[in-house]
């Protein structure tokens, strides 16, 4: 089991609090489809994603990328069982969605980037690595049930 200082989850959970979901989550997803352009292959129906400015444009990308960030509550209010919550989840991308688990991690990498850009000096080394120790342990969880 992770075990997560009081200061690890101080700060995972007052990043969550004051996070624009709308604004993180659409910036997260479309510089993970634009960095990664094979991620885009999951989004078949999602319409325009010709290049970076129609991604960047498209609504339903924009509203998926809210509906990812929101799924990550789940992880912050259930810090001690990541596993368990995500259990699901991991289901639905592996059975249904067939989403390759690598993705997890380079969608993690992305919100990284974008959370430290929206926090500039403020995302210090600390933050930095509670932050990606929690993304860690979402993907692990989120790759559980692939066999
Ligand atoms: Ni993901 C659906 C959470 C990574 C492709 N995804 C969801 C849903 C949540 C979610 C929540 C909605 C489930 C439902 O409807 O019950 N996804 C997450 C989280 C991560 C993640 C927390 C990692 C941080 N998903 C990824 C990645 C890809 C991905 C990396 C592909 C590159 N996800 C999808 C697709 C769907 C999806 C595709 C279905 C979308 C739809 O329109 O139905």
């Amino acid at each position: 089991m992770v075990e997560w200082s009081e200061s690890e989850r101080t700060i995972i959970t007052s990043i969550f609090s004051s996070l624009d979901y709308d604004d993180i989550g659409a910036k997260a997803l479309c510089r993970c489809l634009i960095v990664y352009p094979w991620t885009q292959r999951y989004f078949g129906g999602y319409g325009n994603l010709y290049n970076a400015t129609a991604i960047k444009n498209n609504p339903l990308i924009a509203a998926h990328g809210t509906k990812v960030l929101h799924g990550l509550d789940r992880a912050v209010k259930n810090m001690d069982d990541i596993k368990a919550t995500y259990a699901e989840l991991s289901v639905l991308h592996s059975e249904k969605l067939h989403v390759d688990p690598d993705n997890f991690k380079l969608l993690a990498d992305c919100l990284t980037v974008v959370i430290a850009a929206k926090m500039g000096s403020a995302f210090t080394a600390e933050i930095q690595a509670a932050f990606q120790k929690f993304l860690c342990v979402v993907v692990s969880a989120l790759g559980r049930q692939y066999h």
